[in-house]
This record gives C-alpha cells, structure tokens and sequence, in this order.
C-alpha cells in the first residue's frame, strides 16, 4: 500500500515538473550542515524552459558555467562577484556551475537536465580544480544514481 502511494506521488511529481519553474540557489558561506563555501543546493534538477536563479545571500561568491562542460547548444554564463545571476535552460544534459573564488574548495554545483546524462564524460575532462572536480565526479554519480529508475518502480508496483 505504501509503495503505491509512493508511486503515485512520483507520478504526480514529474507531471508538475513539465511547467517551466525559477528555481532559487542560494550563494552562502555555510549551509544549514555546516560545510564552508558552498551552493544551497548543489545537484540542481530541472527541464528545459526552467530558470535557474543563483542568489548572492553571502558575500564574495559568484557563479558561472565552466567552458566545455555544458550541453551542445547551450549558452554559457558568467554571474559577476556578488551580483545574481539567472540560468535559462535550453538543452538536456549535464552542466558544471562553479563559484569562481572557491571551486578549489567544492563551491561547485551540478545541473541536470531531464536525467541526461550523456555528457558526463565531457564534464569529467573540464578544468574544475581541487575539490571541486572531486564533488562533481560525485554528483554526477549520485544524478546517475538516482535518475529513470523511478518509471520502473512505478511499472512494478502497479
Ligand atoms: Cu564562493
């Protein structure tokens, strides 16, 4: 009975998703876990038609895309220090966001459009310094991870 319900409302989850959403990203210099220098979320789900909205809440941040480590067709973006920045999304596929001063330190994040996966290995080739590749290699796991399986389990439990 629960797995249904889950079901159903995994269902109803991606069917609310095909409305174009703004979806908020907070700069900040902790979250909520305590981790320094980080994006209020860090692997961004959305579709094409969202806005992603990166929010200066702290200061000394910026963010931007990486050259080469975004889908073919999409435009690359550049939010200046301490100034928003918005993300229009045209393309499926992986794109690689960094905070400029602090990707060294994972000031990373990973967008992920319609569980496309496919440029993964483009992103892993990208110049991301430090920790910040080593959080990407993680997020792109964890979005291979947790992406199309949800229509198989909906397909067994019913
Ligand atoms: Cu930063």
């Amino acid at each position: 009975m629960k797995k249904t319900l889950l079901a159903t409302t995994l269902l109803i989850g991606s069917a609310v998703s095909s409305f174009a959403e703004t979806i908020e990203v907070e700069m900040l210099n902790q979250n909520e876990a305590g981790d320094r220098m980080v994006f209020s979320q860090e692997l961004i789900r959305a579709e094409v038609g969202d806005v992603i909205r990166f929010i200066p809440t702290d200061k000394s941040h910026n963010a931007q895309s990486v050259k080469d480590a975004l889908p073919a067709g999409q435009e690359e973006f550049r939010g200046r220090m301490n100034q928003e920045v918005e993300y229009t999304v045209t393309e499926t596929g992986l794109t690689a966001v960094i905070c400029l001063p602090h990707q060294v330190m994972g000031m990373v994040a990973l967008v992920v459009v319609g569980d496309d996966t496919s440029n993964a290995d483009q992103i892993l080739e990208a110049r991301i310094p430090g920790k910040g590749m080593e959080k990407i290699e993680a997020l792109i796991e964890e979005a291979r991870a947790s992406a199309p399986a949800a229509e198989d389990a909906s397909a067994k439990d019913s």
